[in-house]
């Protein structure tokens, strides 16, 4: 099952982060604007997607989601044409064209096992059938799953698209006695389980009312009892005494993003880095905020205080400020272990070719590198494709079999300025927009 890769000799050009702007207090900055006339992106799918293939909730609060979700035979689930429409919005907000698995990346501590799981271990194939009760109260529609080998079709029961409960929305003590402001929200969840191997991979996007999209996996299943074996110092030993080590390895997971903000392909990038001056003589400390626009590809490093943004290149909100989503990384164990696991978040010119951020199946021609890092070359970033490394170093526990405890990893992706308030701001309080009362 040890997938073969090519390794690119190619090396990735040092990528110059453009000059630095100041941020003014809470101005948001507007971006620089995109002038770039599109090209039409490969992956683009059609306009709209028939009846079958099409996800949209209303969610409590007035918010609408909408996608066409497909399938694809290596990365499994593909959300197309994600958009957010706000109640008091005219008509849906383009977020994403495509959003998907960019891989799966499973290297095994002892150096003697390491998997691509979509491209070389089969998850695509591996879309497991739901029992009624995995997808409470939603729909569980039926995805066409093709062969790889023979190109066959088997119709498995495999996507699950519901709501579930969110808790708070928001709280907000009101002016007079025992007054409330509070909305208790509903998530939007769409949902795939993939078996590759022992281990099941729970792929689950969830979207809020307030524009927020949250993209975690989750592995579940068994662990390897092929791998039962370390005694070498290199697994934790899960059977009585001390016996049955299982060997410890990482799960670095790729998402790709390809955004399309207001429907208009593209979009400019942006990194914010803070940095704090401790204060004279015990004084408070400051905090100074800079932007860097990254116009050229980048492999970039989470950092305290770092973030990432993609802003639309022609939307604003009813502020005047130009729309965005910032990335939001969640717990990661990032893997120093290969060069394309050495950064967090990647962001290459879109290519038709480059769809696995490890063991790419396309050929994108003979100098061309088969991951992520080699496609940072210095490009300027017209079409940017946004790539996000979650690592989890899995060091089992007895806790692990059997079955093993869902763990998730993943990352959120935070509207920003999307809207000139919370969307679901209640009437009363609709006044209080950059002041209070
Ligand atoms: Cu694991």
């Amino acid at each position: 099952m040890h997938a073969n890769r090519i390794r690119s000799a190619r090396k990735r050009a040092v990528v110059a982060l453009a000059a630095t702007a100041l941020l003014g207090g809470a101005t948001a900055a507007a971006g620089p604007v995109a002038a770039a006339p599109r090209t039409a992106k490969a992956d683009t799918p059609a306009p709209d997607c028939s009846a079958a293939y099409r996800i949209e909730q209303t969610l409590t609060g007035g918010t609408t989601w909408r996608m066409c979700w497909r399938y694809e035979s290596e990365a499994g689930l593909v959300l197309d044409r994600v958009s957010y429409q706000p109640k008091g919005e005219a008509k849906p907000i383009m977020v994403l064209t495509s959003a998907k698995l960019g891989q799966i990346h499973v290297p095994y501590d002892d150096g003697k096992a390491e998997y691509d799981d979509l491209t070389g271990a089969g998850f695509g194939g591996g879309l497991q059938g739901m029992a009624p009760g995995e997808c409470p109260g939603g729909t569980i529609k039926t995805v066409k799953v093709t062969n790889t080998w023979d190109q066959s079709q088997t119709d498995v029961n495999g996507l699950c698209t519901t709501t579930r409960a969110r808790g708070h929305a928001y709280r907000m003590a009101g002016e007079n006695p025992g007054q409330v402001w509070q909305e208790q929200g509903k998530d939007l969840l769409v949902y795939t389980v993939n078996k590759v191997g022992w281990y099941e991979y729970i792929t689950e996007w969830r979207f809020q009312a307030d524009g927020l999209i949250s993209a975690n996996v989750g592995a579940t299943g068994s662990l390897s009892p092929a791998d039962y074996d370390a005694g070498d110092g290199r697994g934790w030993p899960i059977g009585q005494g001390a016996k049955a080590y299982a060997t410890s390895h990482s799960h670095n997971i790729f998402w790709r993003l390809n955004f399309a903000l207001d429907g208009t392909p593209g979009g400019t990038v942006e990194q914010y880095d803070s940095t704090t001056t401790p204060g004279k003589d015990g004084a408070t400390p400051t905090t100074r905020t800079v932007r860097t626009p990254v116009t050229k590809e980048l492999a970039g490093d989470a950092k305290d205080m770092r973030w990432w943004r993609v802003v639309s290149a022609t939307g604003k909100n009813k502020d005047g400020h130009a729309r965005s989503y910032e990335i939001v990384p969640g717990a990661t164990a990032k893997y120093s272990g290969r060069p394309y696991t050495r950064h967090d978040v990647y962001f290459t010119e879109y290519k038709a070719c480059e769809q696995f951020a490890t063991n790419n199946l396309r050929n994108c021609g003979p100098d061309a590198g088969k991951s992520v890092d080699t496609w940072v070359n210095g490009e300027t970033l017209k079409n940017p494709i946004a790539w996000v490394n979650i690592g989890f170093h899995h060091v089992a526990r007895d806790e692990d079999q059997q079955p093993m405890p869902v763990h998730w990893q993943g990352f959120q992706l935070m509207p920003r300025d999307v809207t000139a308030m919370n969307p679901l701001t209640p009437a009363a309080l609709a006044g209080q927009n950059g002041h209070s009362q």
